[in-house]
């Protein structure tokens, strides 16, 4: 795969810098680390370097928080020919709140559905939002209008919308290493938190996780907590479309694949072997952590000694685990019970010739872990919660004559497309003693056909294809977002709007009430209006050359009493009631009320059945509100309720079902707001035409109105209107402009 289209650099911000800082007597160097993710962005901007030989700016930027800067560091030591590094710098005392408070004591547990382990303190959360405000600032200083940013992990989920609100147009992807939790886990959270980080994401273009699943409960998360429209993975925020998905990180196919036949990696293998006299290795790696489930396994294990005992002398189980932040409490104690549990293991099944287990605690060097990879008989992993698992990526690529045979926890995100592992449910102990037994009596051809199944699809999707995927994507959105066509009303088109106004003698100005001069209220009568915009309205009126309508779908008793002082007119219930300033109300329809005798009974029904949902019954219509209901819950309520509703006015063809904003309405055809703007607009000549509206009911308006119309939509869908404007309150400053 390539990457589509050059953005002018490639920026990268992580917690970790790329580099480590090596002390020797010569002073202190920096040397590049040479992990899977190093690789993939070195790759991504090899490709930009192809596509357009003329530049000569493809370092990449990549900034990252530092909180021991050695004193004798020079801006020389931060750049190789690959990159130009931002070391974003914080105290220790700062840094230990954000990271191993905020980071490793909340969203790590939280997120890897260790809730018990949360440790919930305001001083986390205050850390946690000066460091990524503190990176945001660094990071801006360097950045340039034509870069492509791309932002990992747990760690800064505040930055995208951070550097958004400083620079609106930059490209920003997002990309979550760990799982993203179902709502419920999500919403454990304080509530200013979870909005905090959501709202934070989506300052990004394009967020992305490893599995389908983390991004429904991320998708499930923004809906639940900031109510905006998601159509599948596009979320229409006020100002922009972000789309979440999926990108199951991949690994360096073929580092690992061909690291075997290497010379080193041969000794090591032979050194091993010798250990191993006849017997079966089974084989485990591991950071130390509660999520990797490494107490589980062992008691998994050792239940296989005690169900298969015929087993007992043929296997050898080499668990490594490497060491992690085990100056953390909980660390320290797991470490002392994996030990205990171990020893009791060897203790009891032990000869002078066996011992079960070889547990160590320490790293491997990349020789010894291929080597280990290679001559394993089991794989055997098993975390409780895992993003994804490169380890069980990195096993699979090494069996190179395909003997192997992964077990692999159904909560790893890697099982989702390493299916023909035998997958297990890690907290069951006889599931995973009876895994191991089919793996190590499992037939070579079988073994074969599974390991080359999964190496088939891991050498497909590699780090690089991830890499050049997430990018593409990225691109694509941008695009979609171009497409959109959403325009918003630039300074320019203001000015030109405003001399408009100014030229015509007559004007007429039709404003939606709901989402256009009056945001939104948890219900209908809630959402009133104040008197900052009655006077705005109170503005357009004064002047004699205005004539203002109201234009709703409201019934008419709550428009009058919205605007009772206000020299407006009024259109109530989408043009079923009209009422002209100081006048009656007219209405010129006539429907009876028959119809709603068989409407009303469904839509009561629904409301028994989505709770949070209710009937607002009009003059001329029936309304279903699913503004306060599960958002989820309510789509598939309101497919439903549409289908039932067509049936019955399947013989009434002047009916229609309506959807406006979270309503679904059923009311006579025969009218509707672009019908009735047309007839006011035909009664006289204007010079100046401004129509707002911020629904698919106020389409009908856009349409019927002649092209040179000032048509606006609020909000971000794609509409009939010539320009969009993100919210209420853009719209009064707008109207505001006019009136000045
Ligand atoms: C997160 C998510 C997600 C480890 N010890 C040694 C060693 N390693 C290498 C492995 C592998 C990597 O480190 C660990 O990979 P994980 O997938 O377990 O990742 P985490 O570090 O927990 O990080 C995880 C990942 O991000 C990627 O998105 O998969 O779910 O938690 O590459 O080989 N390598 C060597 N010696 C060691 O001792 N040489």
């Amino acid at each position: 795969m390539k990457a589509e289209k050059q953005f002018e650099r490639l920026v990268i911000a992580a917690y970790r810098l790329p580099f480590r800082f090596v002390r020797s007597k010569s002073g202190v160097k920096t040397l590049q680390n040479s992990g899977g993710l190093v690789s993939a962005i070195l790759a991504l901007s090899e490709s930009f370097k192809h596509k357009n030989s003329g530049s000569n700016d493809h370092k990449i930027l990549w900034a990252g928080i530092i909180d021991n800067l050695p004193e004798n560091y020079t801006d020389a030591e931060s750049q190789n020919e690959h990159f130009d590094m931002v070391p974003v710098k914080i105290s220790p005392k700062l840094n230990s709140l954000f990271y191993e408070g905020f980071c490793n004591n909340l969203i790590w547990p939280l997120f890897h559905y260790f809730s018990s382990y949360s440790v919930f303190n305001n001083s986390y959360f205050r850390a946690y939002e000066d460091v990524n405000s503190i990176f945001c600032e660094e990071l801006v200083r360097h950045l340039k209008p034509g870069d492509f940013i791309w932002i990992h992990d747990y760690q800064l989920l505040l930055l995208p919308a951070m550097i958004r609100e400083k620079m609106p147009d930059v490209t920003i992807g997002f990309f979550l290493h760990i799982p993203f939790p179902s709502y419920e886990v999500f919403r454990l959270l304080p509530r200013n938190w979870r909005e905090s980080i959501v709202l934070g994401l989506l300052g990004a273009d394009l967020v992305g996780f490893h599995t389908h699943d983390y991004t429904q409960h991320f998708i499930k998360s923004v809906k639940r907590t900031t109510g905006y429209e998601c159509r599948q993975n596009i979320i229409v925020t006020p100002d922009r479309a972000v789309k979440a998905d999926a990108f199951p990180i991949g690994i360096d196919y073929d580092k690992f694949h061909n690291a075997s036949g290497n010379k080193s990696v041969v000794a090591a293998k032979q050194k091993y072997q010798k250990c191993l006299p006849g017997q079966k290795l089974i084989f485990s790696l591991d950071r130390l952590d509660y999520s990797k489930g490494l107490l589980s396994r062992l008691k998994g294990y050792e239940t296989f000694l005690e169900k298969y005992p015929e087993w007992r002398l043929k296997v050898v189980f080499n668990m490594v685990v490497v060491p992690s932040r085990d100056s953390i409490e909980n660390y320290k104690e797991m470490k002392k019970e994996i030990e205990s549990t171990v020893g009791r293991i060897n203790g009891k099944y032990s000869t002078l010739s066996w011992r079960p287990v070889i547990y160590q605690y320490k790293s491997l060097s990349f020789n010894d872990l291929v080597a280990l990879y290679d001559l394993s008989d089991v794989g055997l992993i098993t975390p409780l919660r895992d993003g994804m698992n490169l380890v069980a990526k990195e096993y699979i690529a090494c069996q190179k004559d395909n003997k192997g045979v992964l077990i692999l926890s159904e909560m790893a995100g890697a099982a989702s497309e390493l299916s023909e592992a035998i997958i297990i449910n890690p907290a069951d102990h006889v599931e995973i003693a009876d895994a191991i037994y089919t793996a190590l009596e499992m037939k070579t051809d079988e073994k074969q056909v599974r390991v080359s199944r999964m190496q088939n699809r891991i050498a497909d999707y590699n780090v690089f294809t991830w890499a050049f995927d997430f990018f593409n994507q990225t691109y694509e959105i941008k695009k979609q977002q171009d497409l959109m066509g959403v325009k918003f009303i630039n300074e320019t088109i203001t000015a030109q709007m405003v001399a408009d106004y100014k030229k015509a003698n007559r004007r007429i100005l039709f404003l939606d009430y709901d989402g256009t001069v009056v945001p939104f209220a948890k219900y209908p009568e809630l959402a009133t209006i104040d008197d900052k915009t009655l006077n705005i309205i109170k503005g357009l009126t004064d002047d004699p050359k205005n004539h203002i309508v109201i234009i709703s779908g409201r019934g008419k008793d709550f428009l009058e009493k919205q605007f009772k002082k206000s020299a407006v007119t009024l259109i109530a219930e989408h043009g079923y009631f009209i009422k002209k300033a100081g006048r009656e109300w007219e209405s010129t329809f006539h429907t009876d009320d028959q119809w709603k005798e068989a409407v009303m009974p469904i839509m009561t029904d629904y409301v028994n059945r989505c709770n949070g949902t209710f009937i607002e019954e009009k003059a001329a219509s029936i309304a279903w509100h699913y503004r306060n209901a599960d958002s989820d819950f309510a789509q598939l309520r309101l497919h439903e309720l549409r289908d039932d509703l067509a049936e019955i006015i399947r013989h009434k063809t002047d009916f229609e079902i309506l959807e406006g904003n979270k309503v679904l309405e059923v009311k006579s055809s025969k009218y509707n707001k672009g019908l009735s703007a047309a007839t006011l607009i035909t009664d006289e000549y204007y010079g100046f035409i401004l129509a707002a509206g911020d629904d698919n009911t106020d389409e009908f308006l856009f349409q019927a109105l002649p092209d040179f119309v000032y048509s606006i939509r609020i909000g971000l869908s794609p509409s009939f209107a010539r320009y969009n404007l993100p919210d209420t309150s853009q719209l009064l400053q707008l109207l505001e402009a006019l009136v000045k």
